[in-house]
């Protein structure tokens, strides 16, 4: 199925062929689960179960790195599953949160009384705690302060009950994802393995967590609204809609759509910086981890960009898309590549009609300004690519058919039982 839904696509075709067959180098680990001290090995197992894909981007990072990280992922996990879950009452929940980070320092503590599917985090915290607390103090203050910044800041808005502005927006997007971006970049620089300067430019780690967490607000619009779980900014929707919920009536559809691409049009904004981030790591593992669900987020936007399905599925990018690009994630050059050729497929799908078109416009040149190295080809001689490799295949078919034409009746018979052999047309 993942191979017909990318047969127009064939640079896809021959990703996901190589993903089947012989995997891919920019995930694959050497790492033996098996060594591991069992405690960590669950909770590598954890992550699998949350994210079977983000996992291996986990455990392809170099050395202590990936511990802390893990670490670091399954704590905010508990803590996301905490701030999900609507069976626990709005007092307890905060009161929770904002005690959180303390949680990690006590031995033994755990919370049973979850229903989400992620459950298995909390269940199972005095686990990860107790890794937590084998890593290294310097490690463990930046997970922590993370953390307690984190829980508070979700504390804050579950009160106020809705998003309002923009600015709201962002400082909501900056507690839940900007921060996970200011923590991992500290990790990366107290672990040796980056430069200063990545942990202490906090915009633009900032940024790297706001592109992420905005395009899934936008990409989950619909799976949220029937859930009561209510994320797009009061500001943007008041121009299309008399609520949240009346974005998803069909008759509403046009102005539906047009509040999705003013709140594209905000997300696109963060790519310079994205781009400048990712520009400053030195190291591979960090850059594959870094740059793969960047590269994901943009797909998604481009995907969801005038895209009506928003608000009646989740709309989601094809598994060959997927593969192509955690394959091509390695190299700042291919990262902008790959962005510039999202930013020009949305640049072809912006209408005219829409009020924010020029806006969107002037965003994604924002984004195409930082292209480097070189530039896709997407035709030879004006033929598009795509036909070029469909041609080949129906010129190698031509050649085949030519050749079986004069071969087969003796090369084809000699494998056909000779009781079937009447069917076959005459062989003289
Ligand atoms: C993440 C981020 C993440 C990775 C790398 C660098 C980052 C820099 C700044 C901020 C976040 C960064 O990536 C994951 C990706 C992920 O989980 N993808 C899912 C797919 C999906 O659609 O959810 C998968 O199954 O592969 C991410 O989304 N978040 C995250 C959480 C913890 C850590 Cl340590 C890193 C969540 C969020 C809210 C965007 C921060």
């Amino acid at each position: 199925m993942d191979l017909v839904k990318s047969l127009p696509h064939p640079e896809e075709i021959l990703a996901l062929l190589k993903f089947k067959t012989i995997g891919c180098s920019t995930v694959n680990t050497k790492l033996n689960l098996k060594k591991m001290d069992p405690d960590m090995r669950r909770c590598f197992e954890y992550l699998k179960m949350t994210s079977r894909s983000f996992c291996a981007v986990i455990m392809a990072l170099d050395e202590d790195l990936r511990y802390g990280v893990c670490i670091y992922y399954l704590v905010l996990r508990a803590l996301d599953t905490v701030e999900d879950d609507m069976t626990i009452a709005l007092d307890t929940k905060c009161a929770l949160l904002e005690t959180f980070y303390q949680k990690l320092n006590v031995v033994g503590w755990n919370f049973n009384n979850s229903k989400e599917k992620d459950r298995m985090v909390l269940d199972n915290f005095q686990i990860i705690s107790s890794e937590f607390r084998k890593l290294s103090p310097a490690f463990q203050q930046i997970i922590s302060g993370s953390c307690r910044d984190m829980g508070s800041g979700m504390a804050q808005f579950l009160k106020r009950k809705v998003i309002d502005s923009m600015t709201e927006w962002d400082e909501y997007c900056h507690y839940v994802a900007g921060l996970v971006g200011i923590g991992l970049s500290r990790l990366f620089v107290a672990s040796g393995l980056e430069e200063p300067i990545v942990g202490s430019d906090e915009r633009l780690a900032n940024s790297m967590g706001l592109f992420l967490q905005k395009t899934n607000i936008i990409r989950d619009f619909q799976e949220d609204t029937v859930q009561d779980r209510l994320f797009w900014p009061r500001e943007a929707w008041i121009k299309y809609g008399a609520s949240q919920k009346s974005l998803l009536s069909p008759s509403n559809m046009h102005n539906s759509v047009a509040c999705l691409n003013e709140l594209v049009t905000n997300a696109i904004q963060h790519i310079p910086d994205v781009l400048t981030y990712l520009g400053r790591l030195k190291n591979q593992s960090v850059f594959n981890f870094c740059a793969i669900p960047q590269m994901m987020a943009i797909a998604t936007l481009e995907r969801c960009y005038n895209n009506p399905d928003v608000f009646r599925m989740n709309v989601k990018i094809r598994k060959g898309e997927a593969v192509l690009m955690i394959g091509n994630s390695t190299s700042i050059e291919l990262v902008k590549e790959f962005m510039d050729k999202y930013c020009l497929s949305i640049a072809r799908k912006v209408p005219e009609n829409d009020r924010n078109a020029s806006a969107t416009r002037v965003a994604l040149q924002a984004g195409l300004r930082n292209k480097g190295g070189a530039v896709v080809v997407h035709s030879f001689l004006g033929i598009p690519r795509d036909g070029i490799f469909y041609g080949l295949i129906l010129l190698m078919g031509w050649k085949y058919y030519l050749w079986i034409k004069d071969v087969k009746p003796t090369f084809l018979s000699s494998f056909i039982p000779r009781r079937w052999a009447y069917s076959l047309p005459d062989s003289r």
